[in-house]
This record gives structure tokens, C-alpha cells and sequence, in this order.
């Protein structure tokens, strides 16, 4: 009776604040309300952070989203004249106007989409796929994926990618390269397994420009280059690494394509050559190649999406990757390692590929229909690298131009924020300008909603019990915590609901998300949902032990043949696959499309090096901001800039700035820190809910042409005081 009446007043779901389900939450339930939050015991991520905490003020915010919402005026009115609609209103006219859409122009012009919060991801590009849409894309267009996609093209599996973001630490390691990333604020899981690393004697290099907690905690060496030199500062250590003779060349001479190529190329990056492109000391940049490559074996922890959001992302990253190659650090005890039984593999052509969700199941999104429809994807003209290589989603970048040229008629977008992308007001014209569009969210976005014709509310994470959560070999299942404000429904449900009409009942289990559940851990590991407890989870055993060096056992190809699964079979430092899209095949260094050194003459009247988007610990990108546990403490926006670059243009801390770039202006508070480097300045993004401050108003659209990632890192700005 007693374990009865403790299930009665706790549940358990995992917090939402971040991306995928990550820290767990145990909530205290009194008469179906929570009345009190906590980290769920035992749980492999914790505990609760400022921003965890704060979602119990979602839960119970009255402004959140209730009911499906209609507009009444034409879109482009000021006012979209929303009124309350019945849930079967909004499916019927969601299913017919999805099918005349589909009769009249084909079903690849829809476009599926997800946003930063990834836990509709599974079921809706489940819908793309049976609806016939290759145009499925998430906001990993500007995160992660291309990272991912550099390793593809190095190693041929995208695992170092992941590696690198997860942190693959072990007691073997004897240093760590934190390169790009603030953990101590982004991913405060990590830090306590960072900090057990430092007082066993492991080495810390950082480079990251900034004075971050992360650095000044962590670092042996702290190396700050100007952003986005991060492949001439790769390629320098590179060249400090061969020129010693400290590389593995054992690793080099059985695995290795192109070695002799890249041996040359690197020649160019001296020490020298490579302080004046970024800034940093020769001698610091010899002392940290050098305890890079003598404590050995090193891992990486990569800001997986920072370093790639320059125009030369993919080939510095790739400058990166290369060094972990040489100095043979790639899947060895305590290097960069791969595991070896993820629960949930994705096994396609051969490649070992894993996803930023850890759960992506291949059949269930049917990545196969997917690749049967690859030349109906609205990218591959722009990004044909990325289209061949990342099959599982579309690169969103270059949505105005699909929907300029009529490709993209029509939208079903969850989570989505118009404002994440670079000139957004480009995004939003192109919402805008759609046949037919719905958006779900927890919260009436009028920088997103204001573009579109449906707006349905989404049940929070004490509401919802899909998706179920996966960390290394352990599953968790949730179930709902309280029964969900007003009409809203989760998103996997609303999916499955406008499936069910769209006639695909048989696809979607008849509109039941819990059989969807159990079919993916079914075929998966063998369990159903049933089987895993609350709040303990299940482990699911490994088939054997780990193992290291794949690439000499055959493991990490589908025909297993010993080595990689790349064209030649061997890590691809000269890549083929980037030669045969007629792209350098050397991880080759370029300067930012704008930079001091690429175009002087704009450095003349933008003389600062603009960053936009590095992390606030309280907020997550657009959320949070409604909250006042949380907004107190960051309660305004602010550019970050060197006290020594203020007292140059006579701004003093508080003072109201306007910050201008080539594409725009924002008007933010000036703090004035020496965190930041003389010559850099930082502004956050998310602000979409104070207009003027919103950092993809001064951010260009300029990309990487492999990756098709924007350059939200590598801006050329000036600050003047005053609006
Ligand atoms: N200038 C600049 N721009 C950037 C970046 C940068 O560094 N600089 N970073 C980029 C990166 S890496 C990323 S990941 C993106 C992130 O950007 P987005 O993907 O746009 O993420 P959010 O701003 O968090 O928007 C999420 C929306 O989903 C809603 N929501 C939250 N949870 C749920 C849910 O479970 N279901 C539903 N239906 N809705 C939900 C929220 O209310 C919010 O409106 O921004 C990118 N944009
Ligand atoms: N609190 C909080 N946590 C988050 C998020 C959030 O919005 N809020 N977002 C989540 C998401 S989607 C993401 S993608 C991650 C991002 O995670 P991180 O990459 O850790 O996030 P950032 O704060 O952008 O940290 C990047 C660091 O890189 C530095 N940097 C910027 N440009 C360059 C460069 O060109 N080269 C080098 N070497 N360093 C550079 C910055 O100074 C900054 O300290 O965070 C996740 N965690
Ligand atoms: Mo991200």
C-alpha cells in the first residue's frame, strides 16, 4: 500500500529545458497538481539546473497555449485575428488542405519540420515519409549535423561528431582539447566528470576566445584565436605534430589517405604564419600541440556547432578531425572513441551513422522511402554534399529560396522559431508567403506565429509520456506527471491524430503513440515499454565487452572488411568524396567570407569581430524569456565587449549601444567585460521577444557551401553608443 501512495505523490519526466530528454525530474504531486520539483534519484543526467527548475513556470504559466488557434485575417494584417477552434476543426481542414496540396503540386511540397526541442522528431519525420515528402529538416541545419557530416567525410561514420560533443572520457585519457564549447554553462552535466579528469592529472587545453568559466577552471593552456581561424590554428598544430616527428605513424602509414598531401599542405602553417592569421602566441601554440600529442591518448570535447558556424566550417573541423587522426587518437582507450553497441544503431550504405537523438530508429522514420526520394529534396541544389550525405533530413538554410521558386508550398512546423536564422525576416516572409501552414508549440509565438494560418497547443513534459529517453544502455520511460493544461495534446499524438486522417491509420497504429513506442524498443532491444520501470529504468546489457580500434576488426563496415567505411576504406584526410563535388579535398583553411583579413575595406567601418549566439547558462535560445525565475536574472539583452574596445568608443557599462553590421542593427545594453578579447565582441541570440535586439537582424546570410551552415560566429561589426 505504501509503494501505492508514493506513486501517487511523485512522478517522474524527464526536464525539456535543453534539446532531447536530458536531466530527470521528480515531481510531487498533490490533487493532480505539482507543488514542488527535484532531480529524479539515480538518474544518469543531473542534477536540475536554474533553467530545469524553471519549468515547472511553463507548466503553470497562464499565457501558455490552450486551445487550437485560427487566424481570421489575411496573413500580412497586423493582427491575425485569432480565434478558438475545435480540435476536430483543425484536423479537418489540416487533412484537406495537406491533400489538395498534395494533388496539386506533389507531396515533396511539404515541408516537415521540428525546432531545437527534439522530442517530436521520431513521429514527424515519420509523417514525411509516409506522406511522401523528402522535405523533412530540424534546426540540427544549424547544429551539430555538420560536425557530424565532417566526420562522415573523414572517417566515414559520423561517431567522432558525436563523440566530441558527448565528451568520450575514460581513465585512460591523459588530455582533453575543449575546443569551442562552455560546458560549465551549456551542457553542466559534463562538469563534474570534467573536473574528476583534472584531479586525476589529465591535461586541459581550451581554445575558445573567451575568459569562460570552463577555461579559467579548467585549462593548463588557454589558447584564444580570433573566430573561425580554428582550422589554421588545426592545421598549425598539425604541422608542430609531423614537423617533431610526435604523430602515430604507425596509424598514419596503415590507415591514413593522403597523408603526404596534407604533410605539404601543413608546411604552410608554421607557428608563425599561424599567430599572425589568429592571433595566438607560436609559443603557445607549440607548448599546446606539444601536450596534446606527449600526453597521449587525448580526447576532444568540440563545440559541435560553434566551430562550424563559419563559411569554412566543414574543412576547419575537418582540420581538426585530422589532427585526432595523425596523433592516432581516434577510437582508442581514452581517445575518441566509438561505441561499440549503441542501443539504438542506424545502420545505412555501410555507415556506422548515429544521431544527435541517440534514438533515431532507421525503420521507424523509413530512412529508406527517404533515399527513394532523394532527388525530390529542395537542397540539392544548394548544398549536393549535404544532400548525398545526410539522408535523414533536409538543409533548412535556404528556406526563402525554396519557397520562392513555389518548390515549398506548405508547412507543419513543431517547435519551430522563425528568428533562428540568419536575416530572419526572410524566414518569416517566406512562412508568410505558404499556401497552407501550421505551427505547434507550447506558448503563442508572434514572431513565428504571426506567419502562419493554425496554431495547435502541445502538452508539456509532465504531460506527455512519448518519447521514452535513452543514456548508453539504459531506457527510460515516463508517464504523465498531470493531465494537460486546457485541450493541449503532445506532439507525437497530434501527429499521429492528422496521420490517422491523412488515411494512414495502419502506418500509425491506428493513432495509439504507445504501440509506436513499443514497436521501436520491440525491434530495437527486445522490451516494451511495460517492461521498464518508473522511476528505475532498464539496463540493457551489451552484448560483450567494449572494443577499441573497429577499424582493424572489420566493425565498422557493413561488408566487414577491415577499415573505414569511406571510398578508399582508410580515414580520408584528402577526401574523395569532396573532390568529386569539385571541393577542395585537403581540409584546406579559409578565412571567413567576412573578416579583417578577407575584407579589409569592411574592417575599416565594421572594425570588431562580431559572435553572436554564445550561451546564457539561464535561457535556452528563444525559451525561458516568460519566466520570471529565470529572466530575473538575465533581464535584458546586452552586447559583451572589452572594457579597453568601450573606453575607445566612450561606452560605459549599462550604457544603450547600437551595434551595426553590414546586414543590420540591434539596439542592446553594453556590458563591458574582460572576458572578451580586445577586437571581439559577443551578443547572445534568443531575443526574439525584444525585437530590437535580436541577433539574427545584424548576422548575414552567408554559408558554408558544403554544409550550407550560416556564419553566425564570424561577423564584422561597430558599436557606437546610443540608439
Ligand atoms: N545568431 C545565432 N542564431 C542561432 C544560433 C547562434 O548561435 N547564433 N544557434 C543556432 C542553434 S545551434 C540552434 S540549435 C537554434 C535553436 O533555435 P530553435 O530551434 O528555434 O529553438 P528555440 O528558440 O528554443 O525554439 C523552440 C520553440 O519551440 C517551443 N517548444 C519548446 N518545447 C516544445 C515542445 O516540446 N513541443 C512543441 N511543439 N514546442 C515546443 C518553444 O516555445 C519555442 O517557441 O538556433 C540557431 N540560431
Ligand atoms: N544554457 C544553455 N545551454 C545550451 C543552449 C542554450 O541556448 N542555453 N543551447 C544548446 C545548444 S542547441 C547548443 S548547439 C550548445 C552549444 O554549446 P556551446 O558550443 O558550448 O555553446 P556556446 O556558448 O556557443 O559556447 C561556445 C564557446 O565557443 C566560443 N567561440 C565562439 N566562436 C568561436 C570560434 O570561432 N572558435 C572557437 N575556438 N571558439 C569560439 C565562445 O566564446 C563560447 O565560449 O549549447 C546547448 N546548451
Ligand atoms: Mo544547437
Amino acid at each position: 500500500m505504501e509503494a501505492l501512495e508514493e506513486r501517487e505523490i511523485y512522478g517522474y519526466t524527464f526536464c525539456d529545458a535543453c534539446t532531447t530528454p536530458f536531466c530527470g525530474i521528480k515531481a510531487h504531486v498533490k490533487e493532480g497538481k505539482i507543488t514542488k520539483i527535484e532531480s529524479w534519484e539515480n538518474f544518469p543526467n543531473g542534477p536540475l539546473c536554474a533553467k530545469g527548475y524553471a519549468t515547472l513556470q511553463t507548466e503553470y504559466s497562464p499565457a501558455r497555449l490552450g486551445y487550437p488557434l485560427m487566424r481570421t485575417n489575411p496573413k500580412g494584417s497586423p493582427d491575425p485575428g485569432w480565434i478558438r477552434i475545435s480540435w476536430e476543426k483543425a484536423y479537418e481542414i489540416i487533412a484537406q488542405k495537406l491533400k489538395e496540396i498534395r494533388e496539386k503540386y506533389g507531396p515533396e511540397s511539404v515541408l516537415f519540420y521540428v525546432g531545437d526541442p527534439k522530442e517530436p522528431r521520431l513521429a514527424v519525420s515519420r509523417l514525411a515519409s509516409v506522406f511522401g515528402s523528402p522535405n523533412y529538416g530540424t534546426e540540427s541545419s544549424t547544429c551539430y549535423r555538420a560536425a557530424a557530416l565532417a566526420s562522415q567525410l573523414v572517417f566515414g561514420v559520423t561517431s567522432a561528431a558525436m563523440a566530441a560533443a558527448m565528451g568520450s572520457i575514460s581513465e585512460q585519457t591523459k588530455s582533453i582539447l575543449i575546443w569551442g564549447t562552455n560546458p560549465a554553462w551549456t551542457s553542466h552535466t559534463l562538469m563534474p566528470r570534467l573536473f574528476a579528469a583534472k584531479s586525476r592529472g589529465v591535461k586541459f587545453i581550451v581554445i575558445d576566445p573567451r575568459r569562460t568559466p570552463t577555461a579559467e577552471k579548467l585549462a593548463d593552456i588557454h589558447l584564444r584565436p580570433r573566430p573561425g581561424t580554428d582550422g589554421a590554428l588545426a592545421l598549425g598544430m598539425a604541422e608542430i605534430v609531423i614537423e617533431r616527428g610526435l604523430y602515430d605513424k604507425n596509424f598514419v602509414k596503415e590507415w591514413v589517405y593522403g597523408f603526404d598531401s596534407f604533410k605539404d599542405y601543413v608546411k604552410g602553417f608554421t607557428p608563425d604564419k599561424v599567430e599572425r592569421i589568429t592571433g595566438v602566441k607560436a609559443t603557445d601554440i607549440e607548448n599546446a600541440s606539444m601536450m596534446y600529442a606527449e600526453n597521449s591518448p587525448g580526447t576532444l570535447l568540440a563545440g559541435v556547432s560553434t566551430l562550424m558556424h563559419n563559411t569554412n566550417g566543414v574543412q576547419n573541423f575537418r582540420a581538426i578531425l585530422s589532427l585526432i587522426a595523425i596523433l592516432g587518437y581516434f577510437d582508442v582507450p581514452g581517445g575518441v572513441a566509438v561505441p561499440t553497441y549503441p542501443l539504438l544503431p542506424f545502420f545505412i550504405s555501410g555507415d556506422m551513422l548515429r544521431t544527435a537523438e541517440e534514438m533515431l530508429d532507421v525503420d521507424f522514420v523509413k530512412l529508406k522511402d527517404k533515399i527513394a526520394m532523394k532527388e525530390k529534396r529542395v537542397d540539392r541544389e544548394f548544398v549536393p554534399v549535404w544532400a548525398d550525405l545526410v539522408p535523414e533530413q533536409i538543409q533548412m538554410n535556404f528556406l526563402p529560396e525554396y519557397v520562392k521558386s513555389g518548390k515549398i508550398k506548405a508547412a507543419l512546423l513543431f517547435a519551430a522559431n522563425a528568428t533562428m536564422w540568419p536575416q530572419y525576416r526572410e524566414y518569416q516572409e517566406a512562412l508568410e508567403k505558404l499556401e497552407f501552414s501550421v505551427a505547434v508549440d507550447y506558448f503563442l509565438r508572434p514572431w513565428t506565429h504571426n506567419y502562419v494560418d493554425i496554431v495547435l497547443p502541445a502538452a508539456t513534459n509532465y504531460e506527455r509520456s512519448e518519447p521514452f529517453a535513452v543514456f548508453g544502455r539504459k531506457v527510460y520511460v515516463r508517464k504523465p506527471v498531470v493531465k494537460p493544461y486546457m485541450e493541449a495534446r503532445s506532439d507525437w499524438q497530434i501527429v499521429f491524430d492528422i496521420a490517422v486522417r491523412l488515411g494512414y491509420a495502419e502506418d500509425f497504429w491506428g493513432g495509439d503513440t504507445k504501440k509506436a513506442m513499443d514497436w521501436i524498443l520491440e525491434k530495437a532491444v527486445g522490451i516494451t515499454t511495460d517492461e521498464v520501470q518508473i522511476p528505475e529504468g532498464k539496463v540493457i546489457p551489451p552484448p560483450g565487452p567494449e572494443i577499441f580500434r573497429k577499424y582493424e576488426t572489420g566493425m565498422l563496415r557493413k561488408d566487414k572488411e577491415k577499415g573505414f567505411p569511406t571510398p578508399t576504406g582508410k580515414v580520408e584526410i584528402w577526401s574523395t568524396v569532396l573532390e568529386k563535388y569539385g571541393f577542395d579535398p585537403l581540409p584546406v583553411y579559409k578565412e571567413p567570407e567576412e573578416s579583417p583579413v578577407s575584407r579589409p575595406e569592411l574592417a575599416e567601418k565594421y572594425p570588431l569581430v562580431l559572435m553572436t549566439g554564445d550561451r546564457i547558462p539561464v535561457f535556452t535560445h528563444s525559451k525561458h524569456r516568460e519566466l520570471s525565475w529565470v529572466r530575473e536574472i538575465v533581464p535584458f539583452p546586452q552586447v559583451n565587449m572589452n572594457p579597453e574596445d568601450a573606453a575607445k568608443r566612450g561606452i560605459k557599462e549599462g550604457d544603450l549601444v547600437t551595434l551595426e553590421t553590414l546586414h543590420g542593427s540591434v539596439k542592446v545594453k553594453a556590458h563591458l567585460t574582460y572576458m572578451l578579447p580586445e577586437g571581439v565582441v559577443d551578443l547572445p541570440h534568443g531575443w526574439a521577444s525584444v525585437p530590437e535586439a535580436n541577433a539574427n537582424d545584424v548576422v548575414g546570410r552567408l554559408f558554408d557551401p558544403i554544409s550550407g551552415f550560416p556564419s553566425f560566429k564570424t561577423g564584422l561589426c561597430e558599436v557606437r553608443r546610443g540608439a
